[in-house]
């Protein structure tokens, strides 16, 4: 398991605009986009590749990489938080394919700490096939008690892709080492791991709920 916490400037000017409550649903949205893209980028720079010649328009060679695994990407939309930030996923990883998983917590109050485990319905899922080849990104901006992503993860592990990748923008203290138990063979992107989780399953401080606050 390796847990990227990314930490550019820019990264973490895009997400200090999220948390805000000030921010509208359409910049909301175009940032989490931004996010995406940036995150897919640090994403492609842990794939492999092989060195490859290449000849310019002068006719001499010049020394390169040709990054092969970009062939075999298979990204996975939690919807619906992750729309705008999977459409930035794309856009570094243009010949990815694409699966998608409707679900939905339901979200329980308890009257001391947080809920441990959030019971997750899942009711659409349509993932293209798996192959032992494939880098599988997970995307879902948030990540609190980790059970949806459980259930994700779950839903293709059997196929033993060549790694599965979680993409994220900010997980709990609590849903990391949950998931880095459960789940050792995973490695984790994320911007931010938030301390606290309050006694509905939001992430404190966090940026309350991506997909109310995308499209209301
Ligand atoms: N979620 C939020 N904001 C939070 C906590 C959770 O939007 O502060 C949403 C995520 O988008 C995700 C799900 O789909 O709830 C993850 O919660 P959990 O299953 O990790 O508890």
């Amino acid at each position: 398991m390796t847990l990227y916490v990314l930490s550019k400037p820019i990264l973490l000017h895009f997400l200090t605009q999220l948390r805000s409550k000030n921010i509208d649903q359409i910049s909301f949205r175009k940032n989490l986009v931004k996010l995406g893209r940036i995150i897919g980028y640090e994403i492609v720079n842990t794939l492999d590749y092989e060195s490859i010649d290449v000849e310019t328009p002068l006719g001499t060679k010049a020394k390169g990489i040709y990054i092969y695994d970009l062939e075999n990407i298979l990204i996975i939309s939690i919807l619906r938080a992750a729309t705008p930030f999977v459409e930035g996923l794309l856009k570094a990883l243009p010949t990815a394919r694409l699966g998608v998983i409707a679900a939905s917590r339901k979200e329980k109050e308890v009257q001391v700490g947080y809920p441990e485990d959030i019971p997750v319905d899942v009711y659409y899922m349509k993932i293209p096939q798996v192959s032992h080849k494939d880098t599988v990104i997970i995307a879902d901006p948030m990540i609190a008690t980790g059970s949806t992503m459980r259930k994700a993860i779950k839903s293709i592990v059997n196929s033993q892709p060549k790694r599965i990748y979680i993409a994220s923008v900010i997980i709990s203290e609590y849903g990391l080492k949950r998931l880095m138990e459960e789940f050792p063979f995973v490695d984790i992107f994320t911007i931010s791991v938030d301390p606290e989780i309050d006694n509905r399953g939001f992430i404190l401080p966090g940026l309350g709920d991506a997909g109310d606050r995308a499209f209301g």
